[in-house]
């Protein structure tokens, strides 16, 4: 019964359709990269998911019925995000966490979107996301909230950046969106956009951009790119002799990253939509339990993560609450949590947050922290003011 939402049953001359019960415990599917170089990303999610998955059985569940989450690995490319959303869907979960990135989401969530299968995306900051369907929501604010942060806190550090190079990875929608708003931002600051660099996120050598970079003699640089290829132009930018701050992006935005740039990464400048010390008592127990197990503060790819589970969670029991999940039609309910989540308001580690009717999020704390490296493999993002 768990395999299609309509079973088509044939019994001699008649023929009829079961709809697909909600399983018990309720099953809300996570489908983020565990493996690839997304992974550097992911791995943080699953962490955040899975903590989220304890505090709120913890806590009862949905009002006495444990939730589980069912992982499926993304893997690093659009045909693996495609196939962990159709697996999640055909085994029957309410719901689904996921993909890591936007260039993931624009192939995968259509197919959520037909399925009529509400999804909330952890990390998808990318423009356009909330509007590739009803059922398509997102827990990560666009990049064109979070992005322009940065380059006013790095005008902060050093009112005299005047020139600014602008690199990105042409290959990855969400790198395309977030350079966009970077170069609008430093337009509107009055700065000189002076070089625009290209590259692919499987890119290890940047020779070619960085002489690009370092000829147009520019006091600011901003990467939008992802973990490894932007760590590894962080190395080569600074081996090669650029003195000047730089700015990172949010695929930027993990310590995975202290492996790739080691030393070099020291000084990275990246804009946050969570900060450990946000004040929320949630945060507080979220950050006490990442703490407890990681010995260091949890990042914002995790505390997203823990955000979208804890949002269905949220909604899923006002539902139950008026009527009992295991009493529903999958297609049902799958249908009424997707109204239930973008009419409600949530007390989150990302403090209040809500949505507006197309699935966009409404979120007011943002930060931008700095990387401190204390030696080649260990540093920490220190928050700035
Ligand atoms: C994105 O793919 O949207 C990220 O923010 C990493």
């Amino acid at each position: 019964m768990k395999r299609a939402t309509l079973l088509a049953v044939t019994l001699g001359l008649f023929s009829f359709t079961v709809a697909q019960k909600v399983a018990t415990p309720i099953e809300i599917g996570v489908a983020v990269a565990q493996t690839s170089n997304v992974a550097l990303l992911g791995q943080e999610q699953v962490i955040g998911a899975r903590l989220a998955e304890k505090f709120f059985n913890n806590q009862g569940g949905i009002n006495g019925t444990p939730i589980k989450l069912v992982f499926q690995d993304t893997g690093g490319d659009e045909a693996g995000a495609i196939n962990a959303f159709q697996n999640l869907i055909r085994d029957g979960v309410v719901g689904i966490v996921g993909p890591t990135l936007s260039q993931h989401a624009f192939a995968a969530d259509p197919i959520a979107e037909r399925a009529k299968v509400p999804v909330l995306g952890p990390s998808n900051t990318a423009k356009g996301i909330p509007q590739i369907g009803d059922f398509i929501a997102r827990v990560s604010a666009p990049v064109a909230v979070v992005a322009p942060n940065a380059v006013k806190q790095a005008l902060k550090l050093d009112p005299d950046i005047k020139r600014v190079a602008v690199l990105y990875a042409q290959n990855d929608a969400f790198s395309v969106s977030e350079t966009g708003t970077f170069q609008e931002t430093a337009k509107a600051q009055k700065l000189d956009v002076v070089t625009v660099q290209k590259f692919q996120t499987t890119d290890t050598d940047f020779t070619t951009q960085v002489t690009a970079v370092l000829g147009a003699k520019v006091d600011l640089v901003i990467i939008s790119g992802l973990a490894a290829d932007g760590g590894n132009l962080v190395k080569q930018l600074r081996q090669l002799g650029y003195k000047g701050l730089i700015i990172g992006g949010n695929g930027l935005n993990t310590s995975n990253i202290f492996s790739v740039c080691g030393r070099d990464c020291d000084g990275i400048l990246i804009a946050q939509a969570y900060s450990p010390q946000q004040s929320g008592a949630i945060n507080q127990v979220f950050v006490k339990e990442y703490r407890a197990q990681y010995k260091k503060d949890p990042p914002q790819f995790a505390a997203q993560a823990y955000t979208g589970v804890q949002v269905f969670v949220e909604a899923l029991r006002k539902i139950d609450r008026k009527k009992k999940l295991n009493t529903w039609d999958l297609d049902d309910l799958r249908a009424e949590l997707n109204k239930a989540i973008l009419v409600g308001s949530y007390r989150t580690p990302l403090g209040v947050i809500s949505f507006d009717k197309e699935g966009e999020l409404n979120q007011k704390e943002f930060y931008v922290a700095q990387i401190k490296m204390k030696d080649a493999r260990n540093g920490s993002f220190v928050f700035l003011k």
